[in-house]
């Protein structure tokens, strides 16, 4: 470790640094930030770019008594490194590990939890409101990215901050980077402020106008912040956050820490909110993440030397299959199939599709909401949408899925990827949710492929499909099966029995229908035979088949990687009930009512027998009575 890093184990430690030692500081996290994400993996881009913002903010704040609210925590790390954290820095997203995130039970620096983007400048206000209320002194310094200020909630929180007029500071860090090149009318206003030569001129020079008159007591008087305001106006430098009710304050250069103290300073003297625009570079200091942002927002483990990865990708990943056959259907159907995005055009293999046809993809920013119901106008209109989102993040479109898709049975098809567990993000991204909050959804089809030649018969069966549709599907590789050359329409509501009859059920659905068939062969040699069934259809389910199959049999296990609350197995057990069929237990095996941590996904599915050991360990207990089911009627009621 380097020399001025090992002096530093807490922000105290900054505060005697001069501003070269900083600097030196800063090259010296950045270093160790390449030296680590290239072993663990992680967000590289994204921290790389913030080294300095955040070093500014440690030395300028006196956290956490004043409080540092990041956007989504992606970006924490150099956070973490000055905050106690940096000899455990090698173990950031594995199990028992640090988490790429913030985390409370981490360390008291860290104030919020989030995951989903976009929440950084509501946190902070209802921060400053508590602090308020409390006569607390305490500075907030909500940080927020020009990707996460496209979605709807950053501006609901921006109208509220300006209304309210909270003594409170929004740093926007602009990098022109979503995880894709970012988009949309703000990010163009922001270009536009940003590389303006004359706009940057002028505002320099009113800039140093305006800093030779004197303030007035503490602050700047009411007279001569109404004629700053005016020039500022005038110049229209930030006007819309001025009209928000902001001073703004701007553009700086991020990567200059003594520019970002002072205005630190400046800020804190102006009463009511301010917004500190700042530009940095995504990936800064390291070429290959400046010249390719995207491809290093997030990492796997790689080569410093020449950026390529360590790890073997053998297998096509779910997303690069969803990207290719949106592409294939866009090339059967024509130009109505379009493609929709919520800033994870690479991440839902959705930039394969805009490649070949940009003129039918749509990147609508961080916006799954506003993504959603405009999928809902394009069917209306007659188009095919394909809407491509995290399972996690769809979470905020639930409402857009009712109201404006279910309801209105609208031929929307909703793919949601890392369905399930997804391993080192942990908590916040883990997609363990919409198998219970898309089957409670009427008019909905809700489907899940068990593997990557049957998500791409999945993706052509909804486009086929004349009302709404969700497709659910893991993170990452598949298992490599081949693909049909032909993409067949399967049957609605149609699951397929893979094996013989037997002694015991196991009905699987999804990424659970192969590690369900490798536990069949387990109970096999210890004299148990089961039968799987994929059930392909999480609603509407295969009734008729499984009323046949749950009056044959007299034990049932499900298995889902979802939460049991009301997932696949709650939808079993109501059929059951609802058919009245007497005698059959279910054992459910799926994720508890709780947030799953982080971890490989490996480690993860073997900590809720989601795997082939845990699904023959729990079908073998419980087909020798070691295990009470839940036995919707007792045998002889
Ligand atoms: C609701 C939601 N949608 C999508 C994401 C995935 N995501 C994580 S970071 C990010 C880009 C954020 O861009 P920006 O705020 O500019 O931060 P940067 O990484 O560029 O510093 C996205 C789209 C998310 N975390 N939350």
């Amino acid at each position: 470790m380097s020399k001025l890093l090992e002096q530093v184990s807490n922000p105290e430690d900054l505060k005697n640094f001069s501003y070269e030692e900083l600097n030196t500081l800063s090259s010296e996290i950045r270093n160790f930030l390449l030296e680590t994400i290239s072993e663990t993996g992680g967000h590289l881009a994204s921290n790389l770019g913030v080294v300095e913002l955040t070093v500014a903010l440690h030395y300028h704040l006196n956290s956490p008594i004043d409080k540092i609210v990041w956007d989504v925590g992606h970006q924490s790390y150099t956070h973490k490194i000055l905050t106690g954290r940096k000899e455990q820095m090698s173990t950031i997203r594995q199990k028992d590990g640090l988490s790429g995130y913030l985390k409370k039970s981490e360390s008291d620096h860290d104030i919020i939890e989030a995951g989903h983007t976009s929440t950084s400048i509501s946190s902070g206000l209802g921060l400053a409101l508590a602090r308020d209320k409390k006569e607390r002194k305490e500075r907030i310094y909500s940080v927020i990215g020009d990707g996460a200020l496209t979605a709807g909630m950053a501006f609901e929180a921006l109208n509220n901050v300006g209304h309210l007029q909270e003594d409170m500071n929004v740093v926007l860090n602009d990098n022109d980077m979503s995880i894709s090149p970012n988009v949309g009318a703000i990010s163009n206003y922001l270009s536009k402020v940003r590389t303006d030569p004359v706009l940057t001129k002028l505002k320099d020079d009113i800039e140093f106008i305006l800093e030779k008159i004197p303030k007035i007591g503490g602050g700047v008087s009411k007279s001569v912040d109404r004629v700053k305001k005016g020039l500022k106006y005038a110049f229209i430098i930030g006007i819309l956050f001025e009209e928000f009710g902001f001073t703004y304050l701007g553009p700086i250069d991020g990567h200059n820490i003594e520019d970002l103290v002072h205005n630190f300073k400046k800020a804190d003297e102006i009463d009511g909110p301010v917004l500190i625009h700042i530009n940095t570079t995504k990936g800064k200091g390291y070429n290959l993440a400046e010249e390719k942002p995207s491809e290093y927002h997030g990492v796997s483990p790689f080569d410093i030397s020449n950026g390529e990865s360590k790890s073997c990708r053998t297998y096509r990943t779910y997303s690069q299959v969803f990207g290719h056959t949106a592409v294939e259907i866009r090339k059967r159907l024509g130009n109505e199939v379009v493609g929709i995005t919520a800033a994870m055009a690479s991440g839902t293999g959705l930039d394969i599709f805009e490649k070949e046809y940009p003129d039918e993809f749509y990147d609508v920013g961080i916006a799954e909401q506003h993504a959603v119901t405009l999928s809902a106008g394009m069917a209306r209109g007659g188009l095919k949408p394909l809407v491509s989102i995290y399972s996690t993040f769809m979470q905020r479109a639930f409402d857009q899925v009712i109201e404006d898709v279910a309801l209105q049975k609208l031929p929307v098809s909703l793919f949601l990827d890392r369905a399930g567990l997804v391993g080192d993000d942990g908590e916040t991204h883990h997609g363990a949710f919409d198998l219970t909050y898309m089957r409670m959804v009427p008019n909905m089809v809700a489907m899940a492929p068990r593997d990557e030649n049957i998500l791409q018969h999945m993706i052509w069966t909804s486009v086929q499909h004349p009302g709404p549709t969700s497709v659910r599907y893991p993170r990452g590789e598949g298992y490599g099966v081949c693909l049909d050359d032909d993409l067949k329409e399967l049957e609605i509501g149609k699951a397929e029995s893979l094996t013989d009859s037997g002694d015991i059920l196991l009905v699987a659905v999804g990424s659970m229908v192969n590690p369900s068939l490798r536990a069949a062969e387990n109970l096999k040699k210890m004299g148990i035979e089961a039968e799987v069934i994929d059930a392909r259809f999480i609603k509407p389910l295969d009734e008729k088949l499984f009323k046949e199959k749950f009056i044959e049999y007299d034990k049932v296990v499900t298995v889902e990687e979802n939460v049991l609350n009301g997932g696949f197995g709650s939808g079993i057990l109501e059929f059951i009930e609802k058919e009245n069929i007497k005698g059959t237990a279910v054992k459910r095996i799926g994720l508890p009512d709780e947030f799953v941590t982080h971890g490989t996904m490996d480690e993860l599915r073997a900590m809720y027998n989601l795997n082939s050991d845990g699904i023959t360990r729990v079908t073998a207990d419980f087909f020798k009575g070691n295990l009470e089911g839940d036995l919707w009627h007792p045998k002889n009621a």
